[in-house]
């Protein structure tokens, strides 16, 4: 209403993608890298059965605190509500409330897609399906490297999402810099990222932008601890029999204990990088 920038936060990332206490302060950091780029932070977030757009420090403690906190997705809002519980919204249900809410510009770690072996589980991300609907632009690490990244990047092509590499032509790989493919397009500035929202709006194609960000190679995670880590925690989720939503965070868990925290580390830097460029182009989006 006040015609400021805005930019919208998930909070799955924050209940089941981080350990406590790093989570609260992730949370509250990225918000804050926001602010101090010019717009207001939005992390979008299911409490007590209501949909809170822009949470209070209160709230922000207790969906990072909190144990009864689910992981919602598009499919689970109208329960959680009707049922008067809590959740964090993924991406898919953070980019549909931002959406509803005239939020259109977006910033997580790394998307959901498709998981590897996904020709046999069918597992693959509501991530994908509502970024092909929605008026979004997300910036982010790419997409998790503990996905079958080839056959995501197929289907994001399907499904008509646009992507781009932000000072890249390489898809970045989440924990590393290069996830080893390309992206079909590039730009170098922050007023071009945001043309592109600029010209989606104004053309109504259907599928969101994506701004694909790699974190610094001086930054990333090693390749050769990346490639054993995630071969072991497959193997490990494998033979637990995790399955579902809990793939993810059961992952990234891994990493993050297996890595000694070196994962985390990654992960925060990116989310914050992240953070900071959703809102500058939030704020040349405005200007132009
Ligand atoms: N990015 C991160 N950490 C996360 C996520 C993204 O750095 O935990 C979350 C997002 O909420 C994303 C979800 O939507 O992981 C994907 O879960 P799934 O694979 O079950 O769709
Ligand atoms: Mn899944």
């Amino acid at each position: 209403k006040a015609g400021k920038p805005v930019v919208a936060l998930e909070s799955t990332i924050i209940s089941h993608g981080l350990p406590r206490p790093s989570n609260l302060e992730v949370a509250l950091e990225c918000e804050r890298i926001v602010r101090e780029a010019g717009a207001v932070p939005a992390t979008i977030a299911l409490l007590d059965g209501k949909i809170l757009v822009g949470l209070e420090r209160a709230e922000l403690e207790a969906i990072a605190n909190r144990d009864d906190i689910s992981k919602a997705s598009i499919r689970d809002l109208a329960i959680i509500v009707a049922q008067g519980k809590s959740a964090a919204t993924t991406v898919a249900a953070t980019a549909h409330i931002a959406a509803i809410s005239g939020i259109n510009i977006f910033a997580t770690g790394g998307l959901g897609g498709v998981h590897r072996g996904a020709n046999e589980s069918f597992d693959e991300s509501a991530d994908l399906t509502a970024l092909s609907q929605l008026d979004m632009t997300i910036v982010c690490a790419g997409v998790k490297s503990i996905l079958d990244v080839h056959a995501t990047l197929e289907r994001l092509e399907t499904l008509g999402v646009t992507v781009v590499g932000f000072g890249t032509d390489a898809f970045p790989g989440f924990y590393r810099a290069d996830s080893g493919f390309g992206v079909p397009w590039r730009v170098d500035t922050v007023a071009e990222a945001a043309a592109i929202g600029i010209q989606r709006d104004a053309i109504q194609a259907p599928g969101a932008v994506i701004i694909a960000k790699p974190i610094s190679e001086a930054d990333q995670l090693d390749l050769e601890l990346h490639d054993r880590v995630l071969a072991q925690g497959l193997a490990a989720a494998d033979k637990a029999g995790v399955s579902g939503k809990d793939v993810t965070p059961f992952l990234l868990d891994w990493f993050h204990t297996q890595t000694n925290n070196q994962s985390l580390e990654v992960n925060v830097t990116l989310i914050n990088a992240n953070a900071r460029l959703a809102a500058e182009i939030a704020v040349a989006a405005l200007k132009s």
